[in-house]
């Protein structure tokens, strides 16, 4: 028995109320509770203001609201220090911070950069863009066919050569959960820095930074309820201390002549401009959100979810699934129909108020080890039912005949 109330939840969904929806689109981005709505409302009629600059009490509210959001992702986490969490756009310029500010520094010519196979672009291209100008070299950990990782040349492609291992965490394509704590801790032993890119997990799953040990974690709020344009960066406090900043403007300095700045501490040293301040307080009202629901009933309401619209799927004609062979893998679901191509395919789900992604949903890598050009998703949240794969599958189905002239 679910310990999550899904038609409580789905009331607290506008999204849900004016139209009737399947939305299976949610590794793209979540729909939005109303709490969360409410709270950036909230901020901008009632506290804002800008923050760290107003010596006058709006502002003090408006910075406190901001400084709260900051917290509460500390807590999410569980990170050591509340210094380590570094407010980004989302887990792309999470990671673009680290390949700039601590590639520059720590990267020279010949040093080796591994990640793997199954990343999306963001975790491939700022490390393309950063090896090709110091010099570095990027290695990639193989997948397999069946959506997991290769790690038995792990020993190989780890050195004293490699300086920084990069890795996603649950795949956005099959769904794999990655064996992350064995990789961090293979690389430790070769003194390397580990990243991990939670922009899928964190939605799904309790996060430890501290128990994984990690150096470095991304992770976007839009991805769990939260707003476009506000995700984190978690960098150990030590790690980011001696960084330099990514960006250079207010807020991130010390001092400022007209030879030379000094920097403020971290986090404020990664953070120049005005920030997203509304979109930090409506992503701490969805970490609320999802702490109240809990996150291990979160995740199991999920498992529990992905297992049923596995069983559903291939149990139709043509379907092939992608990944899902080995147990741990989340509630992301890559697939095809024979016969059909996927935008064709996600264009009749559409009609029946079926909300997919079709594409090669930015890891074309992975399509590319797969053979395909692109796959149909579907990815499971919290508001999604039982009743939302009965309506896939039925649509699915419906499809299949009218391409095979039934
Ligand atoms: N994946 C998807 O449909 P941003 O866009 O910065 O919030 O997140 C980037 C990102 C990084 N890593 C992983 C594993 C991701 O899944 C994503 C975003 C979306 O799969 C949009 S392309």
């Amino acid at each position: 028995m679910s310990k999550l109330d899904v038609n409580k939840i789905r009331s607290d969904f506008p999204v849900f109320q004016d139209q009737s929806l399947v939305y299976l689109d949610s590794a793209a981005t979540t729909q939005k509770p109303h709490q969360v709505i409410d709270a950036i409302s909230e901020f901008y009629s009632h506290s804002y203001a800008n923050v760290h600059r107003g010596i006058y009490n709006l502002s003090f509210k408006a910075t406190e609201a901001y400084h709260g959001a900051r917290l509460k992702a500390q807590k999410f986490i569980n990170a050591k220090d509340w210094q380590s969490i570094i407010f980004t756009g989302g887990t792309t310029e999470s990671i673009n911070l680290v390949a700039h500010s601590w590639g520059r520094k720590n990267l020279n010519m010949g040093d080796e950069i591994l990640i793997t196979e199954m990343e999306h672009h963001s975790n491939i291209v700022p490390w393309q863009l950063i090896a090709e100008d110091r010099g570095a070299i990027l290695k990639y950990i193989p997948i397999n066919q069946d959506g997991t990782l290769d790690l038995s040349d792990l020993g190989t492609l780890l050195s004293d050569k490699t300086k920084l291992v990069s890795i996603i965490h649950q795949s956005n394509v099959f769904g794999t959960i990655n064996p992350i704590q064995e990789i961090i801790n293979k690389a430790k032993k070769v003194g390397a820095i580990t990243l991990i890119d939670a922009a899928q997990s964190a939605p799904h799953d309790t996060l430890d930074v501290q128990d994984m040990d990690c150096d470095f974690l991304a992770l976007s709020g839009h991805k769990m309820l939260g707003p476009t344009g506000i995700g984190i960066l978690y960098g150990k406090l030590d790690i980011i201390e001696g960084m330099e900043p990514f960006m250079g403007g207010g807020d991130m300095i010390n001092s400022v002549t007209m030879s030379k700045s000094t920097w403020n501490d971290a986090p404020y040293k990664f953070e120049a401009g005005t920030p997203n301040i509304a979109q930090a307080v409506g992503f701490g009202a969805a970490i609320d959100y999802l702490d109240q629901l809990g996150m291990q009933n979160v995740s199991e309401y999920l498992q529990d979810l992905k297992l049923y619209a596995l069983i559903q799927l291939k149990a139709i004609e043509g379907i092939k699934v992608y990944g899902h062979t080995k147990n741990k893998s989340s509630s992301v679901i890559s697939f095809n129909l024979q016969d059909v191509h996927p935008h064709d395919l996600a264009q009749f789900l559409d009609q029946d108020n079926i909300a997919v992604r079709a594409g090669h949903h930015c890891a074309q890598p992975v399509m590319d080890k797969l053979g395909i050009s692109s796959t149909i998703r579907a990815s499971l949240y919290i508001y999604n039912t039982k009743a939302d794969i009965d309506k896939l599958c039925d649509s699915l189905v419906k499809t299949a005949k009218f391409f095979r002239g039934l």
